[in-house]
């Protein structure tokens, strides 16, 4: 409570980590046309103001939520949730002990602690290595909604969202991006006045090449043109 109370720039002295990244900071998505692929929503100039893709370590933005992608026991582990948990330091894995665990698909919320940001959406992704089906597909879409709907819930305004499932839980990277950027798109067409900002925060190089190619087929540039013939 008393860090949550605290203003941006005073919680600055609890930050436990150095090189926190402000939001203003954090360039909105500037849609380019091309591509051949056709558009699957129409422009909103809007909402592009409200997106952001940006390269780098989660635990580092200082925005009012980011969301870790953690296991069904909300405990800790390795990838995303390791690294915000040694950035948090170990409040963090206190207030996640009395949550009882997390479903898949579901989110909770807790204090950011040492990290720049407010809060923590722990969502749980769901385990792919056996391949992707429709619950898989399903399970995914619904940690990317309810991690907005807590967000929002939550008065948080900007939310910043790693490639849930993409690593240990083996989602192939390729697929989880279509079903991470129309759940965001879907939630931000009916709910655009909740948030300010949503944040792809993609780690590997890889990644931020799938995001270049495909958030233009979400947050497109402009109809794609009529063919003359
Ligand atoms: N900032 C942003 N993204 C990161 C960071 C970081 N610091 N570190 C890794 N990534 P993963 P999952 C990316 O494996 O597949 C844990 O043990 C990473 O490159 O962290 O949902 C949990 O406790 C990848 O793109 O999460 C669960 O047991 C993405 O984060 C299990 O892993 C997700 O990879 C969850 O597996």
């Amino acid at each position: 409570d008393f860090l949550l109370s605290l203003s941006v720039k005073d919680r600055r002295q609890y930050h436990r980590t150095s090189g926190s990244v402000p939001l203003d900071d954090i360039p909105v998505w500037t849609p380019a046309a091309g591509g051949s692929e056709p558009n699957r929503y129409p422009r909103n100039e809007k909402l592009d103001q409200k997106i952001s893709l940006y390269s780098g370590d989660i635990t580092k933005l200082e925005i009012d939520a980011i969301v870790n992608a953690a296991n069904n026991s909300l405990l800790g582990g390795g990838g995303v949730d390791g690294a915000i948990h040694r950035a948090a330091g170990p409040l963090l894995k206190k207030e996640c002990a009395s949550l009882h665990g997390c479903e898949t698909g579901e989110a909770k919320i807790t204090c950011g602690y040492g990290l720049p940001a407010k809060y923590v959406i722990h969502t749980v992704g769901p385990i792919a290595q056996g391949g992707v089906g429709e619950t898989e597909r399903k399970a995914l879409r619904s940690c990317y909604k309810n991690s907005m709907e807590t967000a929002t819930e939550n008065a948080a305004r900007s939310v910043a969202f790693p490639c849930i499932s993409t690593g240990i839980y083996g989602y192939p990277p390729e697929q989880a991006v279509h079903e991470a950027l129309a759940t965001v798109r879907e939630f931000l067409d009916a709910h655009h006045d909740k948030l300010d900002r949503v944040i792809f925060c993609v780690f590997l190089p890889t990644d931020k090449e799938l995001y270049l190619q495909t958030l233009p087929l979400y947050f497109p540039a402009g109809d794609t043109p009529k063919s003359d013939s």
